[in-house]
């Protein structure tokens, strides 16, 4: 068995949760990660008969049995992800009834998965029947995409439009926009459905005045994806209380969307 710490999918998820912790968006034990792997990438790494213990999902998760992901601990810093990976990680597999993890690897102290694994297997199950190469579900709690969810509308369409008007490169990098929850209970698996529900439309829910979902194929599409959303708020921030005397017009958007080929999301700009 090759040794885990040296698993290339493991040095790419341990150095996602540093950069996501340098950026400022994971304060304390904010924020959780869940990355889907294949059995093939696993296997030489770990032995997938031996189940160190199981845990109870507390929800339905039977459209992912067989499947395996690795999840942040829940109350785990990201901060201390790097170097500390088999503590703070937990690498599992999907029960064949849906209800429980079946642990393989990590949560080395007893620890558990992320509180909000409803949210992200919910929206693992969402967004891998509009993409089957959906692998990744990041949130986080971006500084300025939170403030903004503290003066603007919190309106789907609204946001979205504000959003694609802060950068040129932003109706490119998420032409399906994104959705806007109203504040909620996090944690529970009411808010995992309203995710989940979300994640049909968009690969970004934004959780008013908490933080973000993002979704992608790989750890860096998801992670450039909420780099992306979330340099657009700063610059609303840093503009919202100034006398702005340009923006880019709505026939821009189009231009830009129509060059780059995306099919952007329907009733924002039309
Ligand atoms: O687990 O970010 O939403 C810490 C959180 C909860
Ligand atoms: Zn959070």
């Amino acid at each position: 068995m090759k040794d885990m710490l040296t698993a290339p999918f493991l040095k790419a998820f341990s150095k996602t949760t540093s950069n996501m912790y340098r950026l400022g968006w994971d304060e304390r034990n904010g924020g959780n990660l869940s990355l889907l792997l294949d059995e093939e990438e696993i296997a030489p790494y770990v032995d997938l008969n031996a189940v160190k213990r199981r845990f109870e999902l507390g929800f339905d998760a039977k459209e992912l049995h067989g499947k395996y992901f690795i999840v942040t601990g829940t109350q785990k810093y990201f901060k201390n992800v790097e170097g500390n990976e088999e503590t703070n990680l937990g690498l599992f597999r999907i029960s064949e009834d849906g209800r429980k993890g079946e642990l393989l690897w990590g949560y080395l102290d007893g620890g558990r998965p992320t509180s909000e694994l409803p949210a992200h297997l919910m929206s693992h199950i969402s967004r891998l029947r509009v993409d089957p190469e959906n692998r990744v579900v990041m949130h986080t709690h971006p500084t300025n995409l939170v403030a903004m969810t503290y003066v603007h509308e919190l309106e789907t369409r609204q946001f979205t439009h504000t959003l694609w008007q802060m950068s040129t490169e932003c109706i490119v990098v998420f032409p399906d926009g994104v959705e806007v929850l109203p504040w909620m209970l996090c944690g529970t698996n009411e808010i995992g459905e309203a995710t989940a529900d979300r994640m049909r439309n968009a690969r970004v829910v934004v959780w008013s005045m908490h933080g973000i979902y993002g979704a992608g194929k790989t750890l860096d599409e998801a992670f450039g994806l909420v780099e992306t959303v979330e340099k657009a708020a700063a610059i609303y921030m840093l503009t919202a209380n100034l006398n702005k005397i340009n923006t880019i017009k709505d026939e821009e958007l189009k231009v830009l969307a129509n060059y780059f080929g995306v099919k952007y999301r329907s009733g924002i700009i039309d």
